[in-house]
């Protein structure tokens, strides 16, 4: 156990990638080693970035491995993708164009994918950053696609939080939809080579004009950062090293003012909340499953038989001890 824990510390990559895999098939020997890594972690500046599917999360990505890298850091990189039970088609593109930075040690790159439970996912993103924080990568960049519930808890493991848009696709909209607008301490207008880069960053600006002052925590509105096309090197480059500046200065905003104890809070709720499903939860919900209980339950409650409120507070007494 411990040998293990020492190799992750060293940077072995064979090990985290072991160890990242046996937590996604939830075993409990894995879950045994990240109690060891768990006080070791608190080094990494975790930066989750979201955005709809094609809009160039990933491009961006492997441009700030290389702006980050230039700057001796060390990089983490954990793709995620919620909405797909298989290592789909674009993460193996995603894999490919990472291809680049495969020989460069100073360069981590996995990817999780929904496998069995959908809850699972959110747990095993938590669990994959701590490892990378522990091999002591400076930074991790996690990729997760803007939809829903499931993806703002993902965010949630991160410091800062870049959200991409791109014109024509009335994401603004869709932003305040999903709450990601509360979310973003940084914005990307991404493929600004396309028609109507100008429109949607006036009304961004619009939008957080009209927001309260509180959601600006210590002062820190929101930069919009315009990505050049990422087909003309020159300025591709220019705009990420911008970037890559805006991300450390946040960071440096959330040290400076203090904040980052509360970034670390929202984190931890969300890792116990996780930690919480997955050893009660979960282990009910399996007992359930596997004697047949849970599917005459929904047998009854189609029939009308019963209602779910009795049915959840009968489990909650066989299994919580409770009243
Ligand atoms: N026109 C244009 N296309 C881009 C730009 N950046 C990325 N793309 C293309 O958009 C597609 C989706 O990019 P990808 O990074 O995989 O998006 P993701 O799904 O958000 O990770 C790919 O075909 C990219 O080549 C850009 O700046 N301009
Ligand atoms: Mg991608």
């Amino acid at each position: 156990m411990m040998e293990k824990v020492k190799k992750i510390k060293s940077g072995d990559v064979r090990t985290a990638s072991r160890l990242i895999r046996h937590l996604e098939d939830g075993m409990a020997e894995a879950r045994a080693t990240m109690k060891h890594l768990f006080p070791l972690t608190g080094h990494s500046h975790v930066i989750g970035i979201t955005g709809s599917p094609g809009a160039g999360k990933s491009t961006l990505i492997d441009g700030l491995v290389e702006s980050f890298r230039k700057k001796g850091k060390t990089v983490g990189v954990l793709a995620v993708d919620p909405t797909s039970p298989f290592t789909g088609g674009a993460i193996l593109g995603d894999r490919i164009r990472m291809q680049r930075h495969a020989e460069d040690p100073g360069v981590f790159v996995r990817s999780l994918a929904t496998r069995g439970s959908l809850g699972g996912l959110a747990k095993a993103v938590g669990d994959a950053i701590h490892i990378m924080d522990v091999m002591g990568k400076d930074i991790v960049l996690v990729e997760t696609v803007g939809t829903g519930q499931q993806e703002v808890d993902i965010i949630n493991h991160s410091h800062t939080v870049i959200v991409v848009l791109i014109p024509g696709m009335g994401d603004e909209i869709q932003a305040i939809k999903a709450g990601i607008l509360e979310i973003a301490d940084i914005f990307v207008i991404n493929k600004s080579d396309r028609e109507g880069s100008s429109k949607l960053r006036r009304e961004l600006m619009a939008m957080l004009d009209m927001a309260p002052l509180s959601s600006f925590p210590a002062g820190w509105r929101p930069p919009i950062l315009k990505c050049d096309n990422a087909f003309e090197p020159d300025g591709f480059v220019k705009s990420l090293e911008i970037m890559s500046q805006t991300i450390d200065d946040h960071y440096q905003h959330l040290i400076k003012h203090d904040l980052l104890g509360t970034r670390v809070h929202r984190k931890s709720a969300v890792e116990l909340n996780e930690a919480i499903k997955c050893s009660v939860l979960e282990p009910v919900l399996a007992k359930l499953v596997a004697n047949g209980e849970l599917e005459c339950m929904i047998e009854k409650l189609s029939k009308k038989e019963t209602d779910p409120y009795t049915l959840a507070e009968e489990i909650a007494k066989r299994y919580l001890k409770a009243k």
